[in-house]
């Protein structure tokens, strides 16, 4: 049976990158084959294209319209190398950031428009939709916050180009997800991401099971605390 394809969505410091990997966890004590990645990255393509994307790798800042051809290359070479492959064999797929990171950033936040964008990510993913996309949703400034927290206390890591985009660039990013996951409840499930980490997962964990194959009634908790 093909496997189930996740995604997580949602603006900086939303907590994705935190809920996907303890999702990929939970859904493997489950007793699931679960394979989890990330957009842009994913293959040595995706992370080189992550560079050029982030952190001007080139050495110059790609223009808008690159980025969005970057993003949608990285998303090819994943889909292909990846994603449709693990799928195919039954595995799950827990992916953090997808296509409507694209709408979101590039449409929403950027300005160009979503049927042009739709169609790019089309080509790139051959018409692979996610069966449950989870959009952590934050307010803009606690979000920032977190990132800007993780950043200092980290210290070698330089804030990327996204994160030192305006307040309203990232309201509007935050607004975008927003219109996407009303313009498509059946597929959206969106996460308040306000509270603490654990009593975040416990309703990521209650959106997800619902789709867990009818042999696996409950998962075995996973041992956070130490
Ligand atoms: N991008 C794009 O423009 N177009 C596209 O098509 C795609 C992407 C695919 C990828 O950067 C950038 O590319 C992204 C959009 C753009 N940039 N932005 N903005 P990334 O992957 O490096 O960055 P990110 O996706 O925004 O991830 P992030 O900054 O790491 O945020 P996050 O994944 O949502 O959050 P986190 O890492 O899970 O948590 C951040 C911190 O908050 C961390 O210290 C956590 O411990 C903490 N945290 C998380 N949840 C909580 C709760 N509930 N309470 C308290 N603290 C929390």
């Amino acid at each position: 049976m093909r496997g189930m394809f996740i995604t997580c969505e949602g603006p900086e410091g939303s907590g994705k990158s935190t809920h996907s990997r303890r999702l990929a966890e939970q859904l493997r004590a489950c007793g699931l084959s679960v394979l989890h990645t990330r957009e842009p990255g994913g293959t040595p393509t995706g992370e080189a294209v992550r560079l050029l994307l982030q952190h001007d790798g080139a050495g110059e800042s790609p223009v808008a319209t690159a980025e969005v051809l970057l993003f949608c290359a990285s998303r090819a070479q994943l889909i292909a190398q990846v994603i449709a492959p693990a799928l195919e064999r039954g595995t799950w797929v827990v992916c953090d950031r997808f296509t409507d990171s694209t709408l979101a950033y590039q449409g929403y936040g950027r300005g160009f428009d979503l049927p042009t964008l739709r169609a790019l990510n089309t080509f790139a993913t051959g018409g692979l939709v996610p069966d449950l996309t989870l959009l952590f949703d934050v307010d803009t400034p606690l979000g920032l916050k977190r990132v800007h927290a993780r950043t200092a206390a980290s210290g070698a890591v330089p804030a990327d180009r996204f994160e030192r985009e305006s307040l309203a660039f990232h309201e509007k990013i935050r607004n975008g997800f927003l219109d996407l996951a009303a313009s498509e409840p059946s597929r959206f499930r969106v996460l308040d991401t306000t509270p603490a980490v654990d009593a975040v997962f416990a309703n990521v964990w209650k959106a997800v099971q619902p789709h867990l194959p009818a042999s696996i009634t409950t998962g075995k908790a996973v041992d956070h605390a130490g």
